[in-house]
């Protein structure tokens, strides 16, 4: 298809290699991020995913040898042949991706010698899918591979073969399957310490094969665009993620309330069935901070408006919320109900802002209001016209919005391929955009939010791609409430964290299906953990609220929901750094232990920050697990202060209500006071939970803001830095580093592996304690 290598010549940050049939572009955007681009489809290269890209200077050698042009940065040599063959060696001249020369050879089904009823049956004795895009790799052992956005199935993702293709499958999603709601064609892949990362940037129907039509190659292909994509070098998975989110984006700071617990089911109506559930927390002393309005909320469904028979004044609904220490979160789907005389869609008729079919007519589908019609959020004007309708929302009081459904699902077939969508001026087939149809509305939500309220926007979405972790919190759709769905839960929002998307959750509870006083509280063990914490179920299945079920549940759920706050300051230092290093809240463990083989492939287990190692019980009935405590620190239970060398794995009884947490030696984790919702009571003292087993130093950096606007980026917060050291005498000093917000705490309390102390009651030890605030 390229033909043989021409020439080469170098523009700022771009090489362009000239084919004897096309020319390749190579763009060095840093020593360890480089962008293969080939326009077979289209000359512009125009990302959804990637928006403002820096780059800050260029700095690389080109050669061209016999057969081969040589790229070289400071950390990487690419060597590039004939027919736009690439290989990558890092600076040590180790060869760490090669492209695969040899043919597709797909795997062979036998057919028990059945091959003329199986033709019939549909069935191919190869599998084989051809592409207009098409990139192999060479697959060596000890390969692993992560990220791939939502996924089900394990951590670790070899053998196996994916779809992007955003899906709305309402049946139970088993490890079997291919795609779902979100397309984020991200993943890293790690032999022997080293990891790269490729993001093929590429929003038409996409395939990720992992080894699993032939164990000699893994590919991602794509049925129509260009070849577009990156590739970024750690050796480390972290600087993976920083490259990767140095491209689309890191997760934005959230409001603090957001990081409360979240209930929500379809639905909670009318009015009083609402106020009934908010009191119910303030009475049983569960904290919460938010409640969620499905779809029953609107009047016929249609999109921005009230039934007014179940919700009489919803601003004062909500300013009763309020007072109580309540946020309210609406559901709003894309579909607009075809309905004349109904603003939104009379407005959005007359401006054409809705997608058309090929002959022009706008296009309509079924979904919740019926007949109804799709906005084209490809298209900026739409955008700011969907952005000011959040204005509608936020005029009542509302404090976030849910969209759901915007895959886009459709209950009449899907939308055909070709489905019009206007990209200011440029037409586009649905073929081409759907991968990105939520992520564009969940952008112009953002921004309306944030227009409407200068707050720090809180969208929730179920359909995403690459880059939408800059407006959106996720959570992973329709899971059941079954213990097969508990355990996915945490390798999906493991691979979730490091394709980009740090603030994400799964229905805690589980959503279809009827749940149960064990699962519940299992699920909520996992939960408090989880950056989005939401219990969430279906419209006729059986309550699931913490008090739902019996005393015992009642109990685990607040004990649980109770860990959560306390924790939530150290979760928003988590937030914070995230957003400059694009790390995520809930971590596999081999992304801090990349040196320790036995982490690879831990799908049960996690690291909340870098601090925190979860274990949760993922088993009906299970009394006991294993753990695997990481090699190169000790580890110390948290609830019954035993220590343990790492690099071992031991074995802890799991009555119900005992989740096994781990807190690494040398820790600093800063607490909350007891509180049942954010803002409930002012923080003034800065309460800090030292653990600490052998001599050291140590510290730790935490960060203070107004938890809500953007005023943090102008500068308003302060950091604090803590450094412990322990050796004859503890010392700890606590100081003001950075000081930009004028509300600081006025006091410090410590605790020692989470026991408040005085100075003078550590055993045969002295503290000497130096604030500087
Ligand atoms: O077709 O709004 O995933 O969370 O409760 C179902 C009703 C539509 C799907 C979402 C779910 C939500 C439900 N929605």
């Amino acid at each position: 298809m390229f033909g043989k290598i021409k020439g080469f010549s170098i523009k700022d940050s771009i090489v362009e290699i000239r084919f004897e049939n096309i020319e390749a572009k190579i763009n060095i955007i840093s020593s360890s991020i480089v962008n293969f681009f080939v326009p077979n489809f289209r000359n512009e290269q125009k990302s959804k995913a990637i928006e403002n890209l820096k780059i800050e200077k260029y700095d690389f050698d080109v050669i061209q040898e016999e057969n081969y042009i040589e790229i070289s940065t400071k950390e990487l040599i690419i060597k590039i042949y004939d027919e736009f063959k690439v290989d990558v060696y890092n600076k040590e001249g180790k060869l760490i991706c090669e492209d695969y020369r040899g043919n597709r050879e797909p795997f062979i089904k036998n057919c028990a010698g059945r091959l003329d009823i199986a033709a019939q049956e549909g069935h191919k004795p190869t599998e084989h899918m051809e592409y207009e895009v098409f990139i192999p790799k060479k697959m060596e052992d000890n390969m692993y591979f992560y990220g791939f956005g939502e996924r089900t199935g394990h951590l670790n993702k070899k053998g196996c073969h994916y779809v992007n293709w955003n899906t709305d499958d309402p049946s139970p999603h088993g490890e079997t399957y291919e795609k779902l709601y979100k397309s984020i064609p991200f993943f890293v892949t790690m032999k022997e310490e080293e990891a790269f990362g490729i993001f093929f940037d590429n929003t038409f129907e996409a395939h990720f094969d992992l080894g699993k039509e032939n164990s000699n190659y893994y590919y991602f292909a794509a049925v129509d665009g260009n070849i577009d994509y990156y590739f970024m070098y750690g050796p480390s998975i972290k600087e993976v993620i920083k490259g990767y989110t140095y491209l689309t984006g890191t997760t934005p700071l959230p409001q603090l309330w957001t990081l409360g617990y979240q209930q929500c089911r379809w639905a909670y109506c009318p009015e009083s069935n609402v106020m009934d559930i908010a009191k119910k927390f303030r009475e049983k002393d569960i904290p919460c901070d938010t409640i969620y309005l499905d779809i029953e909320y609107m009047d016929d469904f249609r999109v921005f408006t009230w039934d007014k028979d179940k919700f009489k004044d919803p601003k004062k609904m909500i300013n009763n919320l309020k007072e109580d220490g309540f946020k309210l979160v609406t559901i709003i789907d894309p579909g607009v109900k075809v309905d004349k005389g109904y603003k939104v869609y009379d407005e959005g008729l007359k401006n054409g802002y809705f997608a058309t079919d090929k002959n022009g007519i706008v296009y309509t589908n079924w979904v919740w209001p019926g007949n109804s019609v799709f906005p084209d959020f490809m298209n900026t004007e739409v955008r700011n016209w969907w952005a000011s309708n959040q204005r509608i929302m936020m005029d009542y009081g509302v404090a976030g919005i849910w969209n759901d459904m915007n895959e886009p699902a459709s209950f009449n077939g899907p939308l055909p391929d070709d489905i019009k969508f206007d990209e200011d001026g440029q037409i586009r087939d649905h073929k081409e955009i759907h991968n990105v149809y939520g992520h564009m509305m969940d952008k112009a939500t953002y921004e309306g939010i944030k227009n409407a309220t200068n707050k720090r926007p809180f969208v929730v979405t179920r359909a995403a791609y690459s880059g939408t972790q800059k407006y959106s919190t996720v959570w992973t759709g329709d899971n059941q409430s079954t213990w097969e769905h508990l355990r996915m839960s945490v390798p999906m929002l493991m691979n979730l964290g490091l394709s980009g998307m740090s603030f994400c959750g799964t229905d805690v509870g589980g959503f279809g299906y009827d749940s149960t006083h064990e699962l519940l509280s299992r699920w909520v063990q996992v939960g408090a953990f989880t950056p989005l914490f939401r219990n969430h179920t279906t419209i006729y299945s059986r309550d699931q609220e913490p008090w739902a079920f019996d005393k015992i549940t009642e109990d685990i759920n607040r004990k649980y929901i109770k860990l959560r706050y306390k924790l939530i300051p150290y979760m928003y230092d988590i937030f914070y750094k995230g957003e400059q290093d694009g790390l995520p809240v809930m971590r596999p463990l081999m992304l801090h232990y990349q040196n320790d083989e036995k982490t690879y492939e831990i799908n049960d287990q996690f690291l909340f920050g870098e601090n925190i190692l979860v274990a949760p019980v993922l088993e009906q009935g299970k009394k006991a697990r294993m753990v695997y405590l990481p090699k190169g620190s000790k580890w110390i239970d948290y609830w019954t202060k035993e220590v343990f060398k790492g690099g071992q794995y031991i074995v802890k009884e799991t009555p119900l209500d005992v989740c096994p947490i781990y807190i690494k030696d040398n820790s600093i984790i800063p607490n909350y006071p007891e509180m049942s919702y954010i803002g409930e009571k002012e923080v003034d003292t800065l309460t800090l939970d030292i653990y600490v087993e052998d001599e050291g130093k140590f510290e730790y950096s935490h960060y203070q803001d107004d938890g809500s606007s953007f005023e943090y980026r102008e500068g308003k917060y302060n950091l604090y830095n803590i450094v412990v050291e322990n050796k004859d005498t503890l010392n700890i000093e606590v100081n003001l580093v950075y000081n930009g917000y004028d509300k600081k705490y006025n006091k410090v309390e410590i605790k020692l592996n989470g026991l408040s102390i005085k100075t003078e009651n550590i055993d045969g030890n002295k503290l000497n304690l130096e604030i500087n605030l």
